[in-house]
């Protein structure tokens, strides 16, 4: 039986990559790293997840023989700090809203007695600017960032939320936006529901059971039907 919803961050409560995209280009410019993201080449960098394994996987495409040491390490998490900055000043105050459907869907689900929880690559700071302090309460676990040592497509986030909540994958449905989101929920057991986003549209979401433009139509009785047909058809294999 279907007892909590596990939902992603960026892509799937709100479109946030845009401001993710121009935080980062704001604190490489207050830095003076001479980089700049433009859409197409941040699009392909999100197949790195984390913002500071992104900046570290571009830093080894641009300067593939600056020394990975730790000078490098420090440069990268002091420049993820100011990027985290002002990506807060970007979204808090409810400057960001969330997609279609999501307040709803949440409001809807708790009032039908499911549990709700995060599970995100994004840092528990940005998680806490983009959702107001009543909205983030609704969560009752949100496991995010550094919080576990492999981000998504690892499904280390998946499981250290699925052991906080005390519940098996098989009772609960994650919703996400991208592969890397899907690969994580799925290696956890999660049966899965994508909301694409423009820059996953053209992402392989084989295993999904449901890729939806956003959750506008999305309601518990759907949830719970899909994860019915979800968890019987894994029964029988
Ligand atoms: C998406 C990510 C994050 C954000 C940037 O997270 O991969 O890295 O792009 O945020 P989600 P940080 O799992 O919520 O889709 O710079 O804080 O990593
Ligand atoms: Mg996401």
């Amino acid at each position: 039986m279907l007892e909590a919803l596990i939902f992603d961050v960026d892509g799937t409560l709100a479109d946030t990559e845009a401001a993710h995209r121009a935080a980062f280009n704001e604190a490489f410019a207050e830095v003076r790293l001479g980089w700049y993201w433009d859409n197409a080449v941040y699009t392909r960098l999100l197949s790195v997840s984390g913002g500071k394994e992104r900046i570290a996987h571009h830093w080894r495409m641009v300067e593939p023989d600056v020394a990975n040491g730790t000078a490098m390490k420090d440069t990268i998490d002091r420049v993820h700090a100011i990027k985290t900055r002002i990506y807060e000043s970007r979204v808090s105050g409810g400057q960001l809203p969330l997609r279609p459907g999501v307040l709803r869907l949440m409001r809807e689900a708790l009032a039908s007695g499911l549990r709700l929880a995060i599970a995100t690559t994004t840092t528990p700071e940005n998680v806490s600017a983009l959702l107001a302090p009543g909205l983030l309460a609704l969560f009752e676990k949100v496991g995010a960032g550094d919080t576990v040592p492999n981000k998504k497509p690892a499904p280390d986030v998946y499981q250290w939320v699925l052991a906080q909540l005390a519940l098996p994958a098989a009772a609960c449905l994650a919703i996400e936006d991208s592969a890397n989101g899907l690969k994580a929920s799925r290696a956890a057991g999660l049966a899965t529901v994508i909301t694409r986003t423009a820059y996953t549209d053209d992402h392989d979401f084989s295993g999904a059971i449901a890729q939806l433009p956003d959750l506008g139509l999305v309601t518990v009785p759907l949830l719970r039907h899909w994860h019915e047909q979800a968890y019987d058809s894994d029964k029988k294999t």
